[in-house]
């Protein structure tokens, strides 16, 4: 029972409630993607984490469980940075949470959001009392551990200083890179659109589907929510989507239809490694 230690005298006793903000952070982080990673050396520099990515804080009794879920295909080399920094991160930020890696089959088009939907099913698959869900870009490292992973009274949006946007919102409504929503406010929503086959948009429709739904976008300050990207080429299979334009216009009729609730895809392989859970899905093509 992770919310109980043993005492000497072999009897439990409860843990206290994690703190509401963690004394052990150490703020602004130097993060760098110059001398290669390797996964050896994120397993050795991390004992305390389970197999398929799990953490619970040893000393106290955490608020929330938080599965992050990260889209994915061919990214290994990033996918190793992402674990090696973050780990670290998540158990100073004292939350119990699960790393899961939903892995698109095959070769067709990528979809970020129809992946995301599915992570959010597998995970509550794996463990059903998760109580907050993070979208996170496998590229996307936070410079501050001030940046807290959980959720938050309104859906979060932490991702708000991108080195590549100069450390600023490229727009009021920019919702991308790294978000999360509660169960409940996920599931308001109708969770996330699975029709954005490609680059863009699909980051927009999910901003539309929280205003429309009577929710505003929380977000840390801008010199909390800074944030390194991996610089990358444009991928293969995930061409800018032409239709994007006129489907985020949309949301307000689509939201009702496409979402958690029309959900369909066929589960590949689910594996569990020392630092994440691997879910490789077949979510299909484009029509
Ligand atoms: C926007 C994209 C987002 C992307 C940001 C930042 C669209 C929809 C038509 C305007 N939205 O323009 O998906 O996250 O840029 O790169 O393309």
């Amino acid at each position: 029972d992770p919310a109980s230690s043993a005492n000497r005298s072999g009897t439990e006793k409860p843990l206290p409630l994690c703190q509401e903000v963690p004394p052990g952070l150490v703020g602004r982080l130097l993060i760098e993607f110059n001398s290669p990673m390797s996964m050896e050396r994120v397993q050795r520099e991390n004992p305390d984490v389970q197999e398929g990515g799990k953490y619970v804080p040893p000393d106290c009794q955490p608020r929330q469980k938080v599965a992050i879920l990260i889209p994915f295909r061919h990214r290994e080399h990033h996918l190793r940075y992402w674990l090696h920094y973050m780990h670290p991160i998540l158990r100073r930020q004292k939350v119990a949470y699960g790393i899961y890696i939903i892995n698109q089959y095959g070769e067709d088009t990528f979809n970020r959001a129809k992946l995301l939907n599915v992570g959010f099913l597998e995970a509550l698959k794996d463990e059903d009392d998760y109580d907050c869900f993070i979208f996170s870009d496998v590229d996307l490292v936070p410079m501050d551990d001030r940046n807290l992973y959980r959720c938050y009274e309104q859906p979060r949006h932490f991702a708000s200083a991108m080195d590549k946007f100069s450390f600023r919102l490229p727009y009021a409504g920019y919702f991308g890179g790294v978000s999360g929503l509660s169960r409940s406010q996920f599931l308001k929503i109708n969770g996330f659109p699975n029709e954005y086959w490609g680059w863009g948009g699909e980051d927009d429709d999910i901003f539309n589907r929280i205003s429309l739904n009577g929710m505003k976008v929380s977000r840390p300050s801008g010199h909390i929510g800074r944030y390194r990207m991996i610089k990358h080429e444009r991928d293969k299979h995930n061409e800018p989507n032409p239709q994007r334009f006129t489907k985020i216009q949309n949301t307000k009729v689509t939201m009702k239809r496409d979402g958690i609730s029309s959900l369909q895809y066929q589960l590949v392989e689910v594996t569990r490694w020392p630092m994440y859970t691997n879910i490789t899905v077949d979510i299909g093509k484009p029509p």
